[in-house]
């Protein structure tokens, strides 16, 4: 089953960082995502046994400082 999760992600100022951060999560077994630049929101679709966490860490790993949206 999935599930999504929503990320705030900060750091990002063009298209190409977009593209990076959902580069990123794509890479992730099951994981897609859609990153918003104005917002700075990734939504993020992901299996049920991937956490949010394991998510920012990912993107935070990327360069994009990113947590879990509340
Ligand atoms: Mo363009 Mo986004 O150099 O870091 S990829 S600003």
């Amino acid at each position: 089953a999935e599930q999504t999760s929503v990320l705030t992600v900060a750091g990002m100022t063009c298209a190409a960082c977009v593209r990076r951060v959902e580069k990123r999560l794509a890479k992730l077994e099951g994981v897609s995502a859609s990153v918003n630049l104005v917002t700075g929101r990734a939504t993020v679709r992901h299996p049920r046994g991937t956490t949010v966490e394991e998510l920012a860490h990912a993107v935070t790993s990327a360069g994009y400082p990113a947590e879990p949206h509340v």
